[in-house]
């Protein structure tokens, strides 16, 4: 056995040690990873710019967006997760027994289909899971399967492609930068897969993966008026300085986020008023499934200014201009402030 089977096994065991009919995310230890996938995040991440937020968002920091009135306490004691549908041979695993298969450690950029220009529902975590396409491939997908559905104990439904379980890394994942998932955004198990918004990708409380087809299953949010596929658009947000600000002349840092992941981000670029698009440094990102962080330095002079932001992906597309809602897909527009540069 490796070093890595070992601990897991007494990962496994731990956990299982730990669980108790009030077991909640704090009295669980995770087991750590098998072998670690992920590059660790580079210093040259973020820019250091006094206002901007870290590049990874800490887990009381992290947008929570979901239906739940009261957030669904699961026993981990006795929680399973089954994959169900068009597969060779059905799954229904305790916590447990999910924890002995490999889990990997995977910064994700995750966001929401609501999220605004400029809006803050959007965050980074370093995801710890199994890989959904591991416990894809241990059911055998039909090949006639077209969607995955991931249920939850409080009967919320997301549903994404299969394909979006082989060609990035969707997890299955039970731990948030270090810990275990806290109850508010899922605890014990929920899904996450880059580069789709939450709403058709990210079920907390994760009780059943159903291999279905586009035709045959409409996922919560459908019915209600959203798109049936969400990958999530290339967007880019100014977080410093805050709109309206009151600033001195002089140099002036500028700074902020830009996110299409599972493409990545090639271009950021600030235009002030009506001046040229000028490129922004950007920061070091550890995979194409982060946001990337950003900095300007502008030479700001007396009066009131126009600041805008547009990023492109690394396919070379432009972030739109055109400003759209974010129903039913997602918001689209260049993220615009002002601020007044005092005379002295
Ligand atoms: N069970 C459940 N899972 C859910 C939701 C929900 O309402 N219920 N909302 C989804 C939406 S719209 C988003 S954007 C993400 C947000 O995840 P977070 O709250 O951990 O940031 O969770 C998704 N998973
Ligand atoms: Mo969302």
């Amino acid at each position: 056995m490796t070093a890595g089977g070992v601990v897991l096994a007494l990962g496994g065991r731990m956990l299982s040690n730990a669980l108790g009919v009030n077991a909640t995310s704090e009295s669980v230890t995770l087991p750590a990873p098998a072998r670690r996938v992920a590059l660790p995040i580079p210093d040259a991440a973020h820019p250091d710019v006094d206002g901007l937020p870290p590049f990874v968002t800490p887990n009381d920091a992290f947008y929570r967006i979901d239906t739940a009135l009261t957030v669904p306490r699961v026993d981990p004691a006795t929680h399973r997760v089954a994959v169900t549908g068009m597969v060779d041979r059905e799954l229904d695993l305790a916590l447990g027994e999910l924890l002995e298969r490999d889990l990997v450690d995977i910064p994700i950029t995750l966001s929401c289909v609501s999220n605004e220009i400029g809006g803050d529902l959007v965050d980074t975590a370093v995801w710890r899971g199994i890989r959904l396409r591991q416990l894809l491939d241990e059911a055998g997908v039909d090949p006639g399967a077209t969607q995955v559905v991931g249920r939850s104990v409080d009967d919320y439904t997301c549903g994404f492609p299969v394909e979006a379980a082989y060609d990035r890394e969707a997890l299955v994942a039970v731990g948030m930068n270090g810990e275990a998932l806290p109850v508010q955004h899922g605890f014990p198990v929920r899904l996450v897969v880059p580069g789709l918004y939450g709403y058709v990708s990210a079920t907390k409380w994760l009780s059943e993966i159903e291999l279905t087809t586009f035709e045959d299953f409409d996922q919560y949010w459908v019915p209600r008026g959203y798109a049936e596929q969400a990958p999530v658009k290339t967007a880019s947000a100014i977080r410093v300085p805050q709109p309206l600000a009151q600033l001195a002349p002089g140099p002036q840092a500028i700074a902020g986020v830009a996110w299409a992941p599972s493409r990545g981000i090639q271009q950021v670029e600030v235009r002030v008023d009506d001046g040229p698009w000028e490129p922004a440094t950007l920061g070091e990102v550890p995979n194409d499934l982060t946001w990337r962080q950003w900095r300007y330095r502008w030479e700001a002079t007396p009066g009131r200014h126009r600041l805008r932001v547009r990023a492109t992906d690394a396919t070379g597309r432009v972030q739109p201009e055109q400003r759209v809602d974010p129903k039913p897909d997602g918001a689209t527009g260049w993220h615009t402030i002002v601020v007044v540069v005092s005379d002295a």
